[in-house]
């Protein structure tokens, strides 16, 4: 007795639509999605595959895939699925990677991130839904749509002369060497849904096989878009997409043309050649833990405070301590806004986001008014008085004024500023030795003319730290 039921690899529920209890999917009536995510379910159960895979979701209106399938699930920014199934692979080595696109996602906005994967042979099976429409946003023109197709926003039918022609992406990934699999499928009828759940299980299999990068096409109604009824949608797949989107294996390989190499990791002593920081440093690793430091250093382009936060992550290096270092900054090439943030933890560091900074360093006004309210209650914050007027509001961080740009200017270098600020910050933290800027600095600042300066500058900044703010 055959007995029909939902695969187990659906949860029991799709709680986006209607909550608890709801059977339904968000999609609309006769929509090729429903069609594939079940042949894809089927075929995750059929393969025992469940608890490996992991399945990259697009934006589009599959976006809310993670409310079906009951797997590891990755949403992924529009186009990028293919780059975050690229991570998951490389890091899952039992994992079965999917990626799911539709067509403005794959051949519109990730058209780099596919080809690049593909390229690459990445170990991943990707469904590309081609219904020859932007779905989710309300039916715009596609990379997909065919010459003459009308949509919002080519309303008299796409013109190859305006718009150029369609895509069609399996010949274009035909053209690469490393995929294994490329098929292109039709969900226009019941033979040919069942011939793509044949091609998704190849895909899939491959997977399993670790044979490589597979591709499947699929040719999928959206009758809402397309303004049209389902039945009818079905046979418009049939009549008008086949002819220009041939249904058909493009390739079907034993093995992969070039087998995946994975990266060799890089060693300890590797690493420090790279970074040039233990050449010469005699430092004695610190024995207490610290707690994780989040330094956040803000002023305007040309001010150093990217590369004092470069230089405050390699002294944390230096003193074995894990670090981050993440620049954020405008495009202007001077006078825009920069801040950097370090992050400098013993224990792993999961972002190098630092929203919430422990130490916040205002090197100009703008700065400290954009980050004020962000620093973390008991925090502290280093205020540059050469360029900052106003006193500080809070009352539940502790502050440190400091005339950063004159101490850098007398000590000969007022570019230097920010790197005051970093030896206030070790000697109000006591998170880095102030020898250990002193060893860092030959090694980080590539012109050697100014590290002389860069060091009469620290020592300066260690001179009024003591004198003035040691006490307070
Ligand atoms: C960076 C970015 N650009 C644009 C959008 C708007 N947007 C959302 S879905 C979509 C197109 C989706 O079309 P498609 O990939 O064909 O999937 P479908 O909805 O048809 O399944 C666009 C342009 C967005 N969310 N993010
Ligand atoms: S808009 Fe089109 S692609 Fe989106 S759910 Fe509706 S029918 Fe499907």
């Amino acid at each position: 007795m055959v007995k029909h039921a939902k695969p187990k690899s659906f949860y029991d529920e799709f709680v986006r639509k209607g909550g608890p209890g709801e059977k339904n999917t968000h999609y609309c009536p006769g929509c090729g999605h429903g069609n594939v995510h079940k042949l894809v379910a089927e075929v995750i159960d059929e393969l025992g595959i469940q608890d490996k895979t992991v399945f990259c979701s697009p934006v589009g209106c599959s976006v809310f895939a993670y409310y079906y399938f009951d797997v590891g699930n990755v949403q992924c920014a529009h186009g990028r699925a293919p780059a975050a199934g690229t991570g998951v692979t490389r890091s899952l080595e039992d994992g079965i990677v999917i990626s799911y696109q539709g067509d403005g996602d794959l051949a519109g906005i990730g058209m780099g991130s596919i080809m690049h994967a593909a390229n690459r042979g990445e170990h991943m099976a990707v469904f590309f839904v081609n219904n020859a429409i932007y779905g989710m946003t309300g039916g715009q023109m596609a990379p997909t749509t065919l010459v003459g197709q009308k949509t919002l926003t080519s309303p008299f039918g796409r013109s190859a002369g305006g718009e150029g022609f369609p895509l069609t992406m399996c010949e274009i990934i035909n053209t690469l060497q490393a995929p294994v699999f490329i098929e292109r499928v039709s969900l226009a009828n019941a033979p040919r849904i069942l011939k793509a759940k044949r091609a998704i299980r190849q895909a899939l299999v491959n997977q399993v096989e670790k044979k490589g990068f597979s591709f499947v096409e699929l040719l999928s109604p959206c009758p809402i878009n397309w303004k049209i009824e389902p039945v009818q949608a079905r046979k418009w797949i049939i009549d008008t997409m086949e002819p220009l989107f041939p249904v058909k294996n493009f390739r079907n390989l034993e093995e992969a043309p070039a087998k995946y190499e994975k990266p060799v990791p890089v060693s300890d002593a590797d690493m420090k050649k790279l970074f040039n920081v233990e050449k010469n440093i005699s430092v004695t690793p610190k024995e207490a833990h610290i707690d994780e430091q989040l330094v956040k250093l803000a002023g305007f382009g040309g001010q150093g405070v990217l590369s004092a936060g470069v230089l405050l992550a390699n002294c944390a290096i230096a003193e074995k301590h894990n670090t981050s270092w993440l620049p954020s900054y405008g495009p202007e090439m001077r006078g825009g806004t920069a801040n950097a943030g370090v992050i400098i933890s013993d224990g792993q560091i999961g972002s190098p986001l630092v929203d919430n900074p422990t130490f916040f360093i205002a090197m100009n006004g703008p700065s400290l008014d954009s980050f004020e309210t962000d620093i973390l209650p008991g925090g502290m914050a280093l205020i540059n008085t050469s360029l900052i007027e106003r006193k500080v509001e809070r009352t539940d961080i502790k502050v440190l004024y400091a005339p950063l740009t004159e101490i850098a200017q007398e000590a000969g270098m007022a570019a230097a500023a920010t790197v005051a600020g970093i030896t206030m910050y070790a000697l109000a933290t006591g998170v880095i030795a102030i020898d250990t800027i002193k060893q860092v600095i030959p090694l980080s600042i590539k012109r050697k003319s100014l590290v002389e300066e860069n060091l009469r500058v620290v020592d300066a900044a260690a001179e009024y730290f003591r004198k003035n703010l040691e006490k307070g």
